[in-house]
């Protein structure tokens, strides 16, 4: 039976972000994948100026309620990039309403970055959050969101074992879910992702490429999303996301400068099919 996520998150008609790359990415792993469009922008808000945002937030639960009343059942959901403290209560309430007890919530709490809170976003936006957290499954934070949403100072890298792991356990007092704290670097040239799984954490690591492309994050937890469905192991599922990221900034560096304009994620599809064992 072919599995079927909801994926919640803005369209940025421009920059490879969000629903833009959830979709294709989701799609490709041979996934079916439905969208809530939270808001349309002409530009995701990193590095652009000018650009539109419609709100969408009254459309968020009159689209949850007809799916429910249609009886369409999702395997999981995935929310990224909300638009408001509002849209966080109301994507709670929506997975309520059209979720079930197998509907596997998956969250990325995306709303900072680099020690700083994305534009428009306001400083109480990273306690919000926590509620949306603390009902998921999976969340997905880098080193940022997951200081801002605990109190916690955020570091750059290089990190000490000691910060990484009270992260984690400061964002375990409230999300009871898997963690999967992405952005750690234990050391020059190597990057990776922190995954706690009952009481266990375990490490992936890939080799550093330097550069910030845009919408990497999203790469990253949609790619991460295919493997859980896909049945694959938390961890086996964060490596095989790491690795699919890694390849697409290590392209897009080779041929393309443009941080903002996001990673030819495109290119890489064949890869990801590999390393998902799909062909
Ligand atoms: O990739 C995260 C993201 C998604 N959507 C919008 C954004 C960002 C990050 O800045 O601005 C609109």
């Amino acid at each position: 039976m072919q599995k079927r996520v909801a994926a919640i998150h803005d369209i940025s008609c421009f920059g490879k972000c969000s629903l833009t790359v959830a979709l294709p990415i989701i799609s490709a792993a041979g996934i079916e994948c439905a969208g809530i469009p939270t808001a349309v922008l002409s530009t995701h808000t990193g590095g652009f100026s000018g650009y539109t945002f419609r709100d969408l937030t009254d459309d968020i639960m009159p689209v949850a309620s007809h799916w429910k009343k249609e009886g369409i059942t999702f395997d999981a959901v995935y929310t990224g990039y909300l638009g408001s403290v509002e849209q966080i209560d109301l994507v709670c309430d929506a997975v309520d309403t059209f979720g079930n007890d197998k509907t596997l919530l998956i969250v990325d709490p995306v709303m900072a970055d680099h020690g700083k809170l994305y534009a428009g976003f306001p400083e109480n936006f990273p306690k919000e959050m926590v509620r949306l957290c603390a009902k998921a499954d999976i969340i997905t934070p880098n080193i940022t969101e997951a200081a801002f949403m605990t109190d916690m100072p955020y570091m750059a890298s290089p990190h000490s074992k000691e910060y990484i792991e009270t992260l984690i356990m400061k964002l375990r007092e409230f999300a009871s879910g898997k963690i999967v704290l992405t952005g750690v670097c234990f050391k020059e040239g190597e990057i990776g992702v922190a995954c706690l799984e009952g009481e266990n954490i375990e490490y992936v690591f890939t080799p550093l490429v330097d550069a910030a492309y845009h919408g990497t994050g999203d790469v990253f937890t949609s790619t991460l999303t295919c493997g859980i469905l896909k049945d694959k192991s938390l961890s086996e599922s964060a490596l095989i996301a790491a690795k699919f990221t890694a390849g697409c900034i290590k392209l897009t560096k080779e041929e393309y400068p443009e941080m903002k304009y996001g990673v030819n994620f495109e290119a890489q599809i064949p890869s990801l099919l590999k390393l998902l064992e799909i062909i």
